[in-house]
């Protein structure tokens, strides 16, 4: 029986291309800084650390995700 394979959600994805990637920290600086602004969905993509917010605390863990993935 074939199996499918459901791709797990990557962790801080945001702009959807399957991993966590300079483009996604990019996109969180830029809305930490009043840059840019996110969806619902993409607000809760980016709490990585599921305070209710988007903050510096989170690109923090953008950065270290990225580094040691
Ligand atoms: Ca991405
Ligand atoms: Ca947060």
């Amino acid at each position: 029986m074939p199996s499918e394979t459901v791709p797990e959600p990557v962790v801080g994805d945001l702009d959807g291309d399957g991993e966590l990637s300079v483009n996604d920290v990019v996109f969180v600086q830029r809305y930490i800084m009043g840059w840019g602004t996110m969806t619902p969905e993409e607000l809760a993509c980016a709490d990585l650390d599921h305070d209710d917010c988007v903050d510096v605390f989170d690109l923090a863990l953008f950065r270290y995700e990225l580094l040691t993935q």
